[in-house]
């Protein structure tokens, strides 16, 4: 055992019920095969950092401009997050307080465009996400919404319905970016049909930013107005939010996100996210950006050798979403089944599925966690048979236990940060 498990004796003696969640929690993330595409490792200086006595200050307003006083350790600490923000991405500007992905595209809207505009966004059923727009989400009251999608055949973004869109409702703002699209995305094509309609471009990567970091795919920072991202995912900092942009939108960006939508900024999580930009400017961290790509190629093509269907047929990132049509399950039973087995998953909806949400006929499955804990193709091939194996034969329970075990054995000889073994 490592990370919190050597740093909450305090919480034990003062708390035992929290610290048993916590011991759970520690060995649920090393004893099992944490695939969920959004989620990650953060190592043990980024957790440190956010659990630091910056979490006791108030520092409303930005560095040198706050409306509390004893700011100067958070001014030189939001300062370090800010400059390493810009380093890493090449932005001219960069707003670390954001708390999270879905606020960080509201304060980007609240910054640029007004209630009721249009934001023409990816369809959540085709790997959107509800902050892009949708109706059960705040965005979706504020903004009326416009959807593009993919096309049936391909899977991929349909860029000539993304024009048609465009030309049809005049948005005033363009969302490029999801949470389930395996596939790269033309930010050049998206940043053409912006410019032709007067639109503004938001990309919101989130899911690949890590990817972007570790120059292991093409940046979208160059053509977007703004760019969203959180921190936690393939970026692999503490749980978070982060918006760069232009030069020119940098004070509107700033007065939104505070005092905008936010008030006192997480000091101890902008700390962390400072730790985190350091570890994503090492050299390091683009060997771990290509192998989280290469991971989920390998995880992917064993798949599809035992007979699984991928949308858009494979992956150029570090996702695969599985139509599992062929063997006949749900999403959630795929889920539920992998989770006994001790692989974690989400069940996620298909382009043009015919299952509701809350079934699905897929299944989500990301490498960057097990990346961190250096694992490598032949592990992705010898956990694709696994899943493949459970998801033929789902009510086998004695599989399931057999499985569960397999995975305990190869979990055992991984920590959760190879680099920090
Ligand atoms: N971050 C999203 C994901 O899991 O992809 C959920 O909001």
């Amino acid at each position: 055992m490592s990370l919190a498990a050597d740093s909450i004796e305090i919480v034990r003696a003062n708390d035992p019920d929290v610290a048993s969640a916590i011991d759970a929690e520690v060995t649920r993330q090393h004893s099992t095969l944490e695939m969920i595409a959004s989620e990650n490792f953060a190592s043990k200086a980024v957790m440190q950092a956010a659990g630091t006595v910056f979490t006791n200050k108030y520092a409303e307003g930005y560095p040198g401009r706050r409306y509390y006083h004893g700011c100067d350790p958070s001014d030189a600490v939001e300062t370090l997050a800010r400059d390493r923000a810009k380093e890493l991405f090449g932005a001219d500007h960069a707003n670390v307080q954001p708390h999270s992905g879905t606020t960080a595209n509201q304060e980007v809207y609240f910054a640029s465009i007004k209630t009721g505009d249009t934001i023409l966004s990816m369809s959540l059923a085709h790997g959107g996400h509800l902050s892009h727009g949708h109706k059960v989400n705040a965005v979706g009251s504020f903004y009326n919404i416009a959807n593009y999608g993919v096309t049936q055949d391909t899977e991929l973004i349909d860029y000539d319905d993304v024009a048609a869109k465009a030309r049809e409702h005049n948005p005033a703002m363009i969302v490029a970016g999801g949470s389930a699209y395996p596939s790269l995305i033309d930010f050049a094509k998206f940043r053409e049909i912006a410019d032709e309609v007067g639109a503004l471009l938001l990309v919101d990567m989130a899911h690949f930013a890590g990817l972007v970091a570790g120059k292991a795919i093409p940046s979208p920072v160059p053509y977007a107005d703004f760019t969203s991202t959180t921190t936690h995912k393939t970026l692999r900092g503490p749980r978070s939010g982060l918006v760069l942009c232009k030069e020119q939108y940098a004070k509107a960006l700033d007065k939104s996100v505070f005092p905008g939508m936010q008030g006192g900024p997480l000091m101890h999580i902008i700390a962390a996210k400072a730790v985190a930009f350091g570890e994503a400017l090492k050299p390091s961290f683009q060997d771990y950006a290509k192998q989280v790509i290469a991971n989920a190629k390998a995880l992917g093509d064993a798949l599809v050798s035992r007979g699984l269907r991928l949308v858009s047929g494979g992956t150029e990132t570090h996702l695969v979403l599985v139509d599992l049509t062929n063997y006949g399950v749900t999403g959630k039973a795929a889920a539920d089944t992998l989770e006994h087995a001790g692989i974690t998953v989400n069940m996620n909806m298909i382009p043009f599925d015919t299952r509701k949400a809350v079934e699905t006929s897929g299944i989500r499955i990301g490498t960057p966690a097990l990346t961190s804990r250096g694992m490598k193709e032949a592990e992705m091939t010898t956990i694709a048979n696994w899943i493949a194996d459970v998801l033929s034969d789902i009510e086998n329970q004695e599989l399931i236990t057999k499985t569960r075990k397999q995975v305990e054995e190869l979990t055992a000889n991984y920590p959760l940060r190879a680099d920090e073994a």
